[in-house]
């Protein structure tokens, strides 16, 4: 067993501390680590695992949870595998206790853990070592990836199985949720995007029900602007055929729970994104926006990826309509759907035949532990 330090500053939203609270849970749970995670925004773990309070230090989910602030005071137990979570910059006292642990010949064993990308450069880069200027302690950098020469994916063991057996329409009834039996269940967790508009219309237009759940978060800002008022959580907006309905923010395994129980699912950032191709059902992924365009290249790396086995049709509609959701395209949509929503059986099989390739790949966390056993320094 090995102690783990996994630092993790939240830029914003929820992914950032998202994949560092599902990892930092599956190396204590599965992999039996002794994990400190250091997080300096405890209101954003609150909201995805509400069990967890606003305390310096506490016990949740099997790991010690530490909140980061900037008074870290000489003479802390570095650990044996240091992880800086997306390049946040460890604090420059642990960092001397780090090279106080190297001189005693117990170097810890130190990763970044860098951002998920389908981009061709992430293998070349994947376990690619740097030596640190000031200190000369070497740092690894780690991507996650679709591919078997990157680190691979967040899975837990048991997902799967628990996706396989789980029942939608009492998880549904006991969130509130009732659908009609006719109805397109779909997801929506996305940032603001104006293009909501046309799409609402559409699945008011459609000659199927669409019922629309939308964990509360930003792209209601649009929502409320596409139909004039605000949409509070726990109520319900009726047009034509769709039935939007705004729902509780949910816990992380009840986000998973979300996904399995809808037909389509608007995912979006990284943790969703992931969790949305586990779900095995079909998915439209926002991206988190970047300067000059960068996000694009990024969207069409992984699409590029994702539809390779499609079907020309299918691929074809995907990448219409996601890049007409990423890129605002205001009325474009209606037709992008339609001809999306064609090949929905087709776009169904897809999904899961995706997902199961996916499997093929040993997970991330495992990927670490056992990249941390085999360094020596
Ligand atoms: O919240 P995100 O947009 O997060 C991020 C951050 O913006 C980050 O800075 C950026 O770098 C990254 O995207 C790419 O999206 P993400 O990654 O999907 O994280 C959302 C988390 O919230 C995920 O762990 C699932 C969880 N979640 C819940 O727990 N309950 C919910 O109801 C919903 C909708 C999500």
């Amino acid at each position: 067993m090995k102690t783990w330090d996994i630092f993790c500053r939240v830029i914003d939203n929820f992914g950032d501390i998202g994949v560092c609270w599902r990892l930092a849970r599956q190396l204590t749970a599965e992999h039996n680590q002794c994990v400190r995670l250091w997080v300096d925004d405890l209101n954003s773990l609150i909201r995805i695992w509400p069990t967890t309070q606003s305390l310096d230090q506490q016990q949740a989910g099997g790991v010690e949870v530490y909140r980061w602030n900037a008074e870290f005071t000489p003479g802390i137990q570095v650990a044996d595998v240091v992880i800086e979570a997306f390049a946040c910059d460890i604090p420059p006292v642990y960092l001397d206790e780090m090279v106080k642990r190297k001189q005693c010949g117990q170097t810890p064993v130190w990763i970044n853990l860098d951002y998920l990308s389908a981009e061709g450069w992430v293998e070349e880069c994947h376990r690619m070592p740097s030596a640190h200027p000031a200190t000369g302690l070497r740092k690894t950098f780690f991507f996650p990836g679709f591919t078997p020469r990157t680190g691979g994916l967040l899975r837990e063991q048991a997902l799967v199985n628990a996706r396989d057996t789980f029942q939608a329409a009492p998880w549904l009834a006991s969130m509130g949720i009732k659908p009609r039996e006719d109805a397109l269940v779909v997801s929506l967790f996305a940032y603001e995007n104006p293009a909501i508009a046309s799409l609402l219309l559409t699945w008011a237009n459609s000659s199927k029900p669409v019922h629309c759940l939308v964990p509360d978060g930003k792209i209601l800002s649009s929502i409320d602007e596409a139909i004039g008022h605000n949409l509070d959580t726990g109520s319900t907006y009726r047009q034509g055929n769709l039935c939007l309905q705004a729902i509780p923010f949910v816990t992380q395994t009840d986000y998973d729970k979300l996904l399995w129980a809808c037909d389509i699912n608007f995912v979006r950032g990284e943790d969703s994104f992931v969790r949305g191709q586990w779900a095995a059902k079909p998915m439209v992924w926002h991206i988190y926006p970047q300067d000059e365009e960068v996000h694009i290249t990024k969207l069409l790396a992984f699409l590029d990826i994702y539809t390779r086995d499609a079907s020309p049709l299918l691929k074809e509609a995907l990448h219409r309509f996601w890049l007409g959701w990423n890129q605002g395209g205001e009325g474009e949509l209606e037709a992008s759907w339609q001809r999306l929503i064609l090949h929905l059986d087709d776009w169904q099989k897809h999904s899961r035949n995706w997902c199961n390739s996916l499997l093929d790949q040993p997970d991330l966390a495992s990927q670490l532990v056992d990249f941390c056993a085999m360094r020596q320094d």
